[in-house]
Order: C-alpha cells, then structure tokens, then sequence
C-alpha cells in the first residue's frame, strides 16, 4: 500500500506562490505584447486573431501573398526569394498562357484547353506567366510541387475569371523535374486543361496532356459482349 505524503500548509503556499507569480507572468507578457502594438487597428487585428486563429490565417493568406480583385487573383507569386539550391536567377522568362474551348477542338475528346501544354525552361528560371483567358467562365494555370519552404502548399496559381489577363511571376528550383500544370475548376483538367513544365531535362512526361501523351487508364467505350 502507498503512504500518500500530505499536503501541508507550506507546500499549499508555495503553490499558491507559483501559481500567483505564474499570472504576473502572463499579464507582463500581455502587457509587452499589447504595447509593442502602437497600430489601433493591428492591435484589433492580434486581439482578433488570439481568439480566432484560424480567421488570422485566412487574414494572412489574403495579406500576405495573394492578389485579387474582381478579375481574379494571383497567389503565392515569388519575385525575389531564390530557392536553397540555385545560386542566382538563371534567366529571365515569359510566357504567354492562352485558355479557352477554343484551344480544346484540336483534341478530340476534351472541351477545354491552353493553347500550348507544354513549356520547358532551366534549372533557376524566374518565370512570369502572361495568363488570358478567353473564355466567359473562369480559368487558372496551377502549378504544383515547388518547394514548400518557399510555396505554401508547394503552388503558385494565377486565376482569371471570365474574358481578362493576369500576370504572375515565381522562380523554379534546379532539380529536372516535371511539374504538373492545370485548371482545378471541377473537370477542367479532365476535359483538356492539363499540361506540364519541364525544368532542365523534365523527369518524363506526365500522363493525358493533350497533344503529348496517352491517359494512364485509356478510356474503353467497347459495346462487345
Ligand atoms: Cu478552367
């Protein structure tokens, strides 16, 4: 059997002590924190977002790097941050993404389309991407798998909603690697809007971009029985 040691009136003080000079702590804390805020709004902002994180982080996306307006958006755009592994930008480059139905009727079987599907640039490249879209629903050119310490979610995404041009620039790494390329409204990438960027030498070619390679699973409209 274990002999529980009692609590005697000291040791009661002594936590009565920690516990009250605990909550000193915490309102110097609060204090410093408040006054380090001269800004009335960003101290809304922090006292907002203490008890809503998850509003700051929306807040942060919006704030930090993502341009919108009613034409649509740019988001996560790197213009200067070089990824660990690349020295310097190796060259500047842009190009110029069309998307539209129009840019599908060379492919039979899908309804969307960007007028190419395939960009090849070097390892370093700074890439600014000239996006239009012609169509009168909206279309984006989402890029995926950059380095995530520089990409949140390892993206950069230009968005145009309906007849307009946006412009965004970000800047590969230099693996030879074969990004995926697409529209992500639903079944725009299904119908067509799928391509691939290739930095240095790529890493093969991605399966169903229109006009370079076959679906990974062909579809089958066999009727034989
Ligand atoms: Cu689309």
């Amino acid at each position: 059997m274990r002999i529980k040691k009692p609590i005697t009136t000291g040791s009661l003080i002594a936590i009565g002590l920690s516990i009250g000079s605990l909550f000193t702590e915490i309102n110097a804390a609060e204090t410093a924190f408040e006054s380090k805020e001269p800004n009335k709004e960003e101290h809304k902002d922090n006292q907002h977002a203490r008890h809503h994180p998850e509003k700051k982080m929306m807040e942060g996306m919006c704030g930090g790097n993502m341009r919108m307006d009613m034409k649509g958006m740019v988001m996560y755009e790197n213009k200067d941050k070089l990824p660990k592994d690349c020295p310097e930008i190796s060259e500047d480059i842009t190009i110029e993404v069309k998307a539209g139905v129009k840019y599908a009727k060379q492919y039979p079987g899908t309804v969307f389309g960007f007028n190419e599907h395939q960009w090849q640039v070097k390892p370093c490249s700074r890439i600014t991407v000239e996006f239009t879209n012609d169509d009168d629903i909206r279309h984006q050119w989402m890029i995926h798998g950059l380095p995530k310490y520089l990409y949140p979610k390892g993206m950069f995404h230009i968005e145009v909603n309906g007849p307009g041009k946006k412009t965004g620039t970000f800047i590969v790494p230099s693996s030879h690697f074969t990004y995926l390329v697409h529209c992500d409204i639903a079944q725009h990438m299904e119908k067509g809007m799928k391509a691939q960027l290739k930095v240095g030498n790529g890493r093969g070619d991605l399966p169903s971009i229109p006009g370079i390679s076959a679906p990974k699973f062909a579809d089958s409209f066999s009727t034989a029985k």
